[in-house]
């Protein structure tokens, strides 16, 4: 069978890896410390990454990393829904809205976001499957454990790829119980959430096992600039880590990634297109 991603406006297929861009509005998002935040800004932002090639732009209005505040769903949507606007006014780039709260999910849609990325594989609010059932939009489910507080500070499982495993059974049977059809639905092994520095690596070392486990559902991966990349080159900075950022993207793709989600959209375009030259004589 073959792969598609059904969306609220269209149908994504999979010929090549899609590459969905960050297009953060957080003035505290740790890599790019609240440059985009004026609407012409995210605009500028989101014309450049269009051009370097993105496929999917995923726009977020609450920071996830270590140590960040919570952000009430008034303020996220006061971030997010302008720039969803402008963006979805502007570009016929499909847009993703990184969210886990249905009040904030629901307008983004109805502005013009076709995708919602919920961290959060419907633990924090599974009224989010409610709103990608109606509106027929994509629906990521990324693992981690834990909540918004303490999904950083987890004691690890003995086994990260049956944790992440019996995690995507449980949120695909709860999206698919709100109505979500199967195609609506991509999958995140989620790297940087609740897991050792080993068991990101782990996870991608031997994500073709999840890959092989879920054959019929998109599979996303997202370590663009992370902090386990920063570790392995020796405590590199955010801005140090593109080489470390592109072979772990390889590596995903490698292992069957549909989708990653990178901050470096033209270099990463250019690592996949040598992988799947490569690949292709399989
Ligand atoms: C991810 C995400 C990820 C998905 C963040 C960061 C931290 N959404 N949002 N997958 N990471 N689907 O960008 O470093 O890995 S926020």
């Amino acid at each position: 069978m073959k792969k598609y991603w059904q969306t609220a406006r269209r149908k994504l297929s999979f010929e090549k890896t899609l590459v969905m861009a960050i297009l953060n509005v957080t003035p505290d998002s740790f890599s790019d410390g609240g440059d985009f935040f004026s609407i012409d800004d995210a605009l500028r932002q989101a014309e450049s990454l269009v051009e370097a090639g993105a496929d999917i732009l995923d726009i977020g209005g609450e920071s996830t990393r270590p140590a960040s505040r919570r952000v009430s769903s008034e303020e996220e949507i006061r971030r997010v829904l302008p720039v969803v606007e402008a963006i979805t006014g502007r570009f016929y780039i499909p847009v993703s809205i990184d969210t886990s709260k249905s009040e904030v999910a629901a307008p983004a849609i109805e502005a013009g976001a076709e995708i919602i990325n919920d961290v959060s594989g419907l633990r924090f609010d599974e009224k989010i499957a409610q709103v990608a059932a109606a509106e027929n939009s994509g629906l990521i489910l990324m693992h981690l454990r834990g909540d918004f507080e303490t999904m950083h500070k987890q004691s690890p499982v003995e086994d990260i790829l049956k944790e992440v495993s019996e995690a995507f059974r449980r949120s695909i049977e709860k999206a698919e119980s709100f109505g979500v059809k199967p195609e609506q639905i991509a999958l995140d092994i989620g790297v940087g959430f609740s897991k050792t520095f080993n068991q990101n690596l782990e996870l991608l070392a031997k994500l073709d096992k999840l890959v092989a486990e879920f054959p019929n559902f998109p599979m996303l991966v997202g370590t663009s600039r992370k902090s386990f990349i920063g570790k392995v080159l020796g405590d590199a900075s955010v801005d140090e880590r593109l080489g470390g950022s592109l072979a772990s993207a390889v590596i995903a793709v490698w292992n069957g990634a549909n989708i990653v989600r990178v901050h470096d959209v033209k270099a990463t375009i250019e690592a996949l297109k040598v992988v799947e030259a490569i690949k292709r004589e399989l």
